[in-house]
This record gives C-alpha cells, sequence and structure tokens, in this order.
C-alpha cells in the first residue's frame, strides 16, 4: 500500500478560497474523480476531486481552512506507486450540472456552479422534467439556497425542493446531511413541503404530490354569477380524512340485498308495544333498523374477525371488542358517533344511544371520546333513500357498511313471486386486508341474521 498525497489543483483566477463541506472521512473508499471537499470563493464554489482511488487515511483540512493551489487536502492509502504532488486537472467551471444522475463524470476534474449556474439549476428545479421526481414549489425560492453543486444534484436526484431545506454548514449553507434529515422528516410526517401544504389547503390536492395534473383553476366568472362561503370546519376535517382514506385504501365495494320482511314486522309490533307502554309509563324508547343492523354486525364480525381488524405495519390488530360507528348527518356535516361495547348491549339501549348520540351530534355537542374507538362503522341512508352506494372505510378500521331505503320487491321463492322488503347493502373493504370471497360472505352471512334473527343467538 502507498500512500497518496492529494492536493489543490491549479483553480484558475482564484488565490485563496475558503474549505466549505468536507465530503468524506478517514476510512472512507473513494474512487477517482471523486470530490473530496468543497471550497469557496466570493463569486463561485468548487468541488476538489481525488485524482486517485483508495482509502482516506488523513484529512489535512478543516471547515473554514483557507486554501490555494498546492494545499494538502487528503492522505489516500491506495495500490500502486506513490504520487506524490501529482496536480488534478485545472477547473473547468461548467454550467448546471445535467439533471440526471446519469450524468457523465465532470471533466476534466472540478465542476465550479457559479451563480449563474446556481439560478439555472434552481429554474430547472422548478420545471417538471422526465427524469427527475417533479416538485412544483408554490413559491419561488426568496435568495438562493447555499449549496454545493453535489449537494444540489443530490437534492435533485431525490426531488428535494433546496430552498426549503435549512443549511446547517457555514453561513447557512446546505450540506448533504441535511438534506437526508429534512427528507427523514418529511417521510415521518414530521415535516412537509411547501407543495404538500398548498395540497392540502387546496382539499382536491394540486395533484404534485400524486403525479397528476394540476387541479384545474378556474374563473367561474367567467360563465355565470357565483357566491363563495367559507367550507365549515367540520366539512374541511372529514374532507381531509375521507381523502387520506380514499388515496390510501384499495377500497372494494360488495352489494347485496337482504330480506328483512320478518324483521321490519317485528321492529313494528316492538314499536307499538312500546308506544303502549309509554301510555302507561313505559320508557317509550323507539327501536330502529340501525339498532337491530349493529348488533346483526357484530355477529358478523365475530365469525369474520379480519372485519374487525387494523393494518399497523407487518401485523393486524384484531379487536376483541366491538364497538360500532354510525354516520350521523348533521347541519355542520358529517359525525361518526360510537357505540361502544354493541356486543354487551340489546336493541333498547343501543336504540336510546343512538338517538341520544345523533342528538348530540346534530347539535354540535359530541365529545372527542363519543366519536373515537370504532372498530367497524354503517353508513345508513335508509331513512333518505337510494339504492346502492361506495361508503369510504373509516381508516384505520378496515370495512364499512352502507344500508340503502328497503323497498318491497318481487323475489322468487321456486314456485311464485312473493313480496318482500328487501334491504340494500353495500360493503366496502380494504383489499390489504380482506378478499372478495370473505366479503361475499360477511354479506351472505349479515343477510341470513338480518333474515332470520334467531341466528344472532346460536
Ligand atoms: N329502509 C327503509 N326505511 C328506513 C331505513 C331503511 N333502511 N332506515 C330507516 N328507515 C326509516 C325509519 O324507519 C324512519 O321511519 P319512521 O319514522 O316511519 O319510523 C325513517 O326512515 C327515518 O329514520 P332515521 O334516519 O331518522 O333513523 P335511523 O335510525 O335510520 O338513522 C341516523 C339515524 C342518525 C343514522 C340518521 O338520522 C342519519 O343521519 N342518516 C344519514 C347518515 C349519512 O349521512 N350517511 C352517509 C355518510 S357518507 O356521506
Amino acid at each position: 500500500m502507498a500512500s497518496i498525497e492529494i492536493q489543490v489543483p491549479d483553480i484558475g483566477d482564484f488565490a485563496e478560497v475558503t474549505v466549505i463541506e468536507l465530503m468524506v472521512k478517514v476510512g472512507d473508499t473513494v474512487k477517482a474523480e471523486q470530490s473530496l471537499i468543497t471550497v469557496e470563493s466570493d463569486k463561485a464554489s468548487m468541488e476538489i476531486p481525488s485524482s486517485h482511488g483508495g482509502v482516506v487515511k488523513e484529512i489535512k483540512v478543516k471547515l473554514g481552512d483557507k486554501v490555494k493551489q498546492g494545499s494538502l487536502v487528503v492522505i489516500l492509502e491506495g495500490e500502486g506507486a506513490a504520487v506524490a504532488n501529482v496536480p488534478v486537472a485545472a477547473p473547468a467551471p461548467t454550467a448546471a450540472p445535467a439533471p440526471t444522475s446519469s450524468e457523465p463524470n465532470p471533466a476534466p476534474a472540478l465542476v465550479a456552479a457559479t451563480q449563474a449556474a446556481s439560478v439555472s439549476i434552481a429554474t430547472v428545479s422548478a420545471a417538471p422534467a422526465a427524469a427527475m421526481p417533479a416538485h412544483n414549489p408554490t413559491s419561488a425560492p426568496v435568495g438562493l439556497p447555499h449549496a454545493s453543486p453535489s449537494v444540489r444534484k443530490f437534492a435533485r436526484e431525490l426531488g428535494v425542493p433546496l430552498a426549503e431545506v435549512k443549511g446547517s454548514g457555514l453561513k447557512g449553507r446546505i450540506l448533504e446531511s441535511d438534506v437526508q434529515a429534512f427528507t427523514r422528516s418529511v417521510m415521518s410526517g414530521a415535516a412537509q413541503t411547501l407543495a404538500g401544504v398548498a395540497q392540502n389547503k387546496a382539499g382536491g390536492g394540486d395533484g404534485a404530490g400524486l403525479g397528476l395534473i394540476p387541479w384545474p383553476v378556474v374563473d367561474f366568472t367567467k360563465f355565470g354569477p357565483i357566491e363563495r362561503k367559507d367550507r365549515p370546519r367540520i366539512k374541511k376535517i372529514s374532507a381531509s380524512n375521507l381523502h387520506r382514506n380514499w388515496v390510501m385504501i384499495p377500497h372494494v365495494t360488495n352489494h347485496d340485498d337482504c330480506d328483512i320482511t320478518d324483521l321490519e314486522a317485528f321492529r313494528v309490533s316492538t314499536n307499538l308495544e312500546t308506544d303502549k307502554a309509554a301510555k302507561s309509563g313505559g320508557t317509550g324508547v323507539k327501536v330502529t333498523m340501525l339498532a337491530f343492523l349493529i348488533k346483526a354486525c357484530v355477529a358478523a364480525l365475530k365469525k369474520f374477525p379480519e372485519f374487525n381488524s387494523s393494518i399497523d405495519g407487518d401485523q393486524l390488530v384484531y379487536k376483541q371488542y366491538f364497538h360500532i360507528g354510525f354516520a350521523a348527518d348533521t347541519p355542520n356535516g358529517l359525525m361518526v358517533p360510537v357505540i361502544k361495547d354493541a356486543d354487551k348491549k340489546g336493541i333498547f339501549q343501543i336504540s336510546q344511544e343512538m338517538g341520544e348520540l345523533a342528538k348530540k351530534a346534530r347539535d354540535g355537542k359530541l365529545s372527542p371520546a363519543e366519536m373515537s374507538g370504532a372498530s367497524f362503522t354503517i353508513s345508513s341512508l335508509g331513512g333518505i333513500g337510494g339504492r346502492y352506494f361506495t361508503p369510504i372505510i373509516n381508516a384505520p378500521e378496515v370495512a364499512i357498511l352502507g344500508v340503502c331505503k328497503s323497498q318491497m320487491e318481487p323475489v322468487w321463492d321456486g314456485k311464485a313471486f312473493v313480496p318482500r322488503l328487501m334491504l340494500p347493502l353495500s360493503l366496502s373493504w380494504d383489499h390489504r386486508v380482506i378478499d372478495g370471497a370473505a366479503a361475499a360472505r360477511f354479506n351472505v352471512y349479515l343477510g341470513q341474521i338480518l333474515g332470520d334473527f334467531r341466528r344472532v343467538l346460536l
């Protein structure tokens, strides 16, 4: 093994430059032409490359040092004869490096990014380019980011908006470690890019995060009179949740019909009894179809436990509790109160709690605790109308049941068409957890229970 001294080459017009970045550390293996340090004059920054390959034995400069042509930069341990004082080639300032990682090695040895070059880099970064991740900053950087060409290239390859990265180097210079830290914090959700913030503000998103074309910006007044109103706070919160759930969960919806003729007759007769009892001092709690649906879903969730689960990394969390959320339409927007421990409650108790929670929701008085902890949700449009719809799963749940208005329909009983009250069901499920066959079985089983509620006891 021979020691090889790497020195600052002829750097043209610059008598003395400052070391602003160390790009290797002792023990690193470097290749010939790999950049070792970045230096800066008042006009340009340059990377000093190695003339040889080898392992870094000693670094002879530190941040802030003034160096000039011939200054010793590092000592390498490498194969072959020791080559001392070999000047690397003269600096060859280039324009902005090509925006792809396949750019040729900078020849002959030095890459200088002048301020003018930086401008063109910034321009390239802001425009979508085929070979690099699209980044659409919503505001142009004020003052150019202070970073070496290699850090710019690194940021460009990752699609990191350099103007948004805080530099920890000398005079706020952005180092490779700053770009890495920025990327880590965005990936972990601790920070957001300006483009991400704008996307959230837009509600529909600007499409940049998904690689979509931008959301159309239309001057509606060109087409007719308009009125603008602020979106209610609850609608904005539920919009963000719905958008995330729609985008992140691979939804599939299975539609089915079930026969609730006997159940509805039972419900109506029960309510008549309740009315009579109320007249002589009874509780007067009216039972609703939704309460029966909650109870029937609990039975189906017990039979198909993956519908009562949540994804947690590589694991599936099977909940042994049955807290059922139900969508409630309120003047302020959609709210989802939760019936806790529905498996331990009877139809009357569930109906009563539902009535109280729905009223609180409409009055805007639901507490966060009353809206949290659901393991499955039901969205019923039965009191309104419609046939089928595709409900959006309420993350981190993995399924939701949509119910529409029951109708009398002619059903073939093998000999004749008979009038039966049919309830349309729409079950949306997360295909990462549930398969189509399981979803079809869930709906069939639910239909069997609603068709003959005695099955709940089995
Ligand atoms: N088929 C036919 N009729 C039905 C029915 C069904 N599936 N479900 C309820 N009904 C009837 C009820 O029997 C009731 O009739 P009566 O007054 O004659 O008894 C009437 O419709 C009104 O019921 P309701 O909607 O007030 O009560 P509910 O228990 O069915 O629902 C609640 C309560 C809070 C869920 C409901 O008021 C509500 O807000 N629904 C909308 C939910 C929603 O917005 N979902 C969409 C979410 S996605 O945007």
